[in-house]
């Protein structure tokens, strides 16, 4: 069976650079954005001094993209973002953090009008710490809505839920802790059908001594959370985060990327909002973003690793509990920032799209030989 996987080719899909100027990428996720059919590459990027932080570009359906088209923030530059429906129009709208010149990270929502683009920037922030978001409807009333960690600092709340009223405002509940919370996921940790949330915890019990966690939230089905369940782990300032039923037991586990020791941890997830044992697979130098998806269609979710310092993707194909992921490097030809995976050209298989630092972004197929 593996014999047979690993002859499926590798085949690099021709290569696009947007270069109007160099974007500095810090982002990236996929969507349709101007409703065609066809997924949409969005990245979040440097913005000074024009503040401009997040562009477009538009999948033709043949292969290309488009150039980019780029949106104003209401600071400098963009440092992250997720897509949703959040006023429910049919077309895709914006949630981006932001990075000011001053150190203060901010959240903004960008409404889309399909083809024609986006609106001016609504400023959401809860506060001036922004570290993560997470999109989901965590009230179960149809409505998008957004999760916000933040550092946690004085008269701040390191969590926030701005609930969607369906019309692109939001209404904010606070929980507050003295923790902070980085690299936020969204998934049902318990099986009760509601989605939790999931996140990097750090946070000094005893001044000097910081701790860092797998934070699991679990939803009550209305969006009140519980205290969080504490994983202590010994990996700090994880570059990224995914949630994945690797061993396919119906229990969500997650993926972080291990940093200064080039390889990714899966967390076996208990079904409880707990973990058990880990395993940690070998990725290239440097990886700093991580992307879930069945690559080789065998059923199980396979990881995807954009590798900064050696300038590679790692493909770990995860298979049956206990056999070892096969793992393909792929060279590119500069230094990858965000990795993503989707279905670019509508046929059966999923596609890599890699940004790289400067904004060139690359998309990888997988071909029968
Ligand atoms: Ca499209
Ligand atoms: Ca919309
Ligand atoms: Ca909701
Ligand atoms: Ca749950």
């Amino acid at each position: 069976m593996h014999t047979a996987l690993f002859a499926l080719a590798l085949a690099l899909v021709p290569t696009y650079t947007i270069s109007p100027r160099p974007l500095s990428v810090a982002g990236m996720q996929l969507g349709d954005i101007d409703g065609d059919g066809e997924l949409d590459v969005v990245l979040a990027h440097g913005g000074n001094p024009l503040m401009y932080g997040v562009s477009v570009l538009l999948n033709r359906g043949s292969s290309s993209l488009s150039q980019p088209r780029s949106y104003r923030l209401s600071d400098n530059g963009g440092t992250g973002l997720r897509i949703a429906d959040f006023n429910e129009d049919q077309h895709l709208d914006l949630v981006v953090m932001t990075l000011g010149a001053d150190g203060m990270r901010s959240l903004d929502v960008l409404l889309g009008h399909g083809e024609d683009g986006f609106g001016a920037p609504q400023l959401v922030a809860p506060n001036e710490k922004v570290n993560g978001i997470e999109v989901g409807d965590f009230n179960a009333d149809g409505h998008r809505d957004i999760v916000v960690g933040s550092s946690s600092v004085e008269g701040d709340a390191p969590l926030v839920i701005l609930f969607g009223r369906g019309d692109g405002t939001f209404t904010s509940v606070e929980y507050r802790g003295k923790y902070s919370l980085r690299n936020l996921a969204a998934g049902d940790m318990n099986g009760d059908g509601v989605v939790d949330i999931v996140a990097e915890m750090y946070e000094d019990p005893d001044e000097g001594a910081t701790e860092w966690s797998v934070a699991v939230f679990l939803n009550d089905g209305t969006g009140k959370l519980a205290a969080p369940l504490r994983h202590r782990v010994p990996w700090r300032y994880w570059k990224d985060l995914a949630l994945l039923d690797a061993n396919r037991d119906g229990h969500l586990d997650v993926a972080l990327i291990e940093p200064y020791e080039n390889g990714v941890i899966v967390l076996r997830g208990a079904g409880d909002g707990k973990f058990g044992e880990f395993t940690r697979h070998a990725t290239g130098r440097g990886a700093v973003s991580l992307a879930v998806g069945d690559v080789d269609r065998d059923g199980f979710s396979d990881l995807v690793t954009a590798n900064e310092e050696d300038k590679t993707i790692t493909v770990l194909l995860l298979g049956a509990s206990g056999s070892p992921p096969k793992r393909w490097e792929l060279p590119l030809g500069d230094r990858p920032v965000a990795v993503a995976l989707g279905n670019m050209d509508r046929d059966a298989g999923l596609e890599i799209v890699s940004a790289g630092e400067t904004g060139r972004i690359t998309v990888v197929g997988f071909r029968e030989p």
